[in-house]
């Protein structure tokens, strides 16, 4: 039976179409993957890869207007439509059709050497596979899906970083302190809206493969591993099978290049052991560059949660967007309807959550994924002694260097000042002052007519 949900490949073969995506039919040496894909202007697809059989593609969400067309969604509505998606949830389905087995290899057979994996980044620890989608059983939701790099590190080995809290270092924890491997599944090569759900940090109780399948309004087709009793993705272009080693934080993994455009350190991190690798027959691997990959897969998520916030604390929002220089994560923007003091409401409400350092609000009229428009509001709407707030002393993330993490003692958590910018005409100022200049006669000429 066919399922009305689309593939990765389907996804590179409408892109395709679109004549949204750049095929390069020249051999490529594996170790120019990572630059031309960041020097194409659109995703790519590298057809012939010298000393591999499988074709690669990159770069797919490498900014908003990719990640948008990738995911078949337009720019506008990434948070409202994640947003819907999360409230609409369909479980995944376990299917027998599983192209993503199509080939099967276990025991001494198991050579991640086949596999194109890029080195990206020049003071990567080695080379990285950034784009699985980690499958765990974990008894709250059933099963647990996120993101994690893999650092290749033998023919059956690679490193996993673990070092951050998250649902799969949780599960980790627990089968450790029992001396007992974790079994994993590793789904490259998915759906763009598997791996958006997979990054998105799912509350308690929600799968977040149940979330793709609310995306997609159709349930994502699983498969049974064949050597660990974790289920895969059953459509993936490839599947990693296996076990984080219960060594705990003893191995060398990094230092990586991250999603916030800096290098993470070299970390002490667990082993993956790899047991099978299945694939299609003609697998694509896929290169997810590191940072505005990453980042931007992130962006949905985000911007929903500022939409929530905001409507919960009733304010009458018109638009949210995140900002790359900012992963996508630290920075928002929110267009407003303001009522007298609305500007600060909203700003004390997108400041709340836990991963936004700055915030600007502006009024209706400004455009806000125009960088220049938003940048003309903060100049000539906001009056920094009255317009700014800041607050000191809020939750941080390790990985802004400004907090100074280095300084911190085992154990402790950086903290961060937050900073919001009411950049909406101010109360008491007359609209009119804000009229905006209309050059004169333009509807009624052509240039084409003096051309
Ligand atoms: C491309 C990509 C790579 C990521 N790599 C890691 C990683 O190596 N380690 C990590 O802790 N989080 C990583 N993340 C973030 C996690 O996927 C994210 O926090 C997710 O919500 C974790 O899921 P979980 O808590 O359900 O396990 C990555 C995200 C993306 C999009
Ligand atoms: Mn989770």
């Amino acid at each position: 039976m066919g399922s009305p949900r689309p593939s990765f490949r389907d996804t590179v073969a409408r892109l395709a179409r679109e004549d949204r995506l750049l095929r390069l039919q020249k051999e490529v040496d594996a170790r120019h993957l990572s630059a031309l894909v960041v020097k194409a202007d659109r995703p790519v697809l590298f057809e012939r890869v010298r000393g591999f059989d499988l074709r690669v593609a990159g770069g797919l969400f490498w900014n908003r207007q990719r990640l948008a067309s990738a995911l078949g969604w337009q720019e506008s509505e990434l948070g409202t439509r994640f947003a819907v998606g999360v409230r609409s949830m369909i479980a995944p389905e376990i299917v027998m059709d599983a192209p993503a087995q199509e080939v099967v290899r276990t025991g001494r057979e198991v050579d991640l050497t086949e596999l194109p994996i890029p080195l990206l980044a020049e003071k990567d620890g080695g080379p990285y596979i950034s784009a699985g989608v980690v499958l765990a059983r974990s008894p709250e939701r059933g099963l647990n899906a996120g993101v994690y790099r893999l650092m290749f590190r033998s023919r059956d080995e690679t490193g996993i970083d673990l070092v951050t809290v998250s649902d799969l270092r949780r599960l980790y924890e627990v089968h450790l302190a029992r001396r007992e491997p974790l079994p994993i599944s590793v789904s490259i090569g998915v759906h763009p809206i598997e791996i958006l759900s997979a990054a998105y940090k799912a509350p308690p109780g929600v799968s977040e493969m149940a979330v793709a399948g609310g995306l997609h309004g159709a349930p994502v087709p699983f498969v049974q591993c064949r050597t660990v009793d974790v289920p895969a993705i059953a459509d993936a272009e490839i599947v990693l099978e296996g076990e984080l080693q219960p060594n705990g934080w003893t191995e060398d993994e990094g230092p990586f290049g991250e999603f916030a455009g800096m290098y993470g350190d070299l970390k002490a991190n667990p082993v993956f052991k790899v047991t099978a690798i299945t694939h299609r027959r003609d697998a694509i691997f896929q290169l997810l560059q590191m940072p505005w990959e990453n980042a931007w897969l992130g962006a949905a998520a985000t911007e929903a949660q500022v939409w929530n916030v905001l409507k919960t604390a009733g304010v009458d929002v018109v638009n949210v967007a995140v900002t790359e220089g900012s992963a996508c994560r630290w920075s928002v923007i929110a267009s407003i309807r303001k009522r007298a003091g609305g500007g600060k409401n909203a700003l004390m409400a997108i400041l709340a959550l836990p991963d936004t350092k700055h915030a600007i609000v502006v009024d209706e009229d400004v455009d806000i994924h125009d960088p220049t428009q938003v940048e003309w509001a903060r100049t000539f709407r906001v009056q920094a002694d009255k317009d700014v707030i800041i607050i000191a002393g809020a939750q941080a993330k390790h990985v802004d260097p400004s907090v100074r993490p280095w300084d911190l003692e085992d154990g402790e958590l950086p903290m961060t000042a937050k900073m919001g910018i009411d950049a909406t005409i101010p109360e008491g100022i007359a609209p009119a002052y804000y009229d905006r200049i209309r050059h004169v006669w333009v509807d009624d000429v052509k240039l084409e007519d003096y051309q």
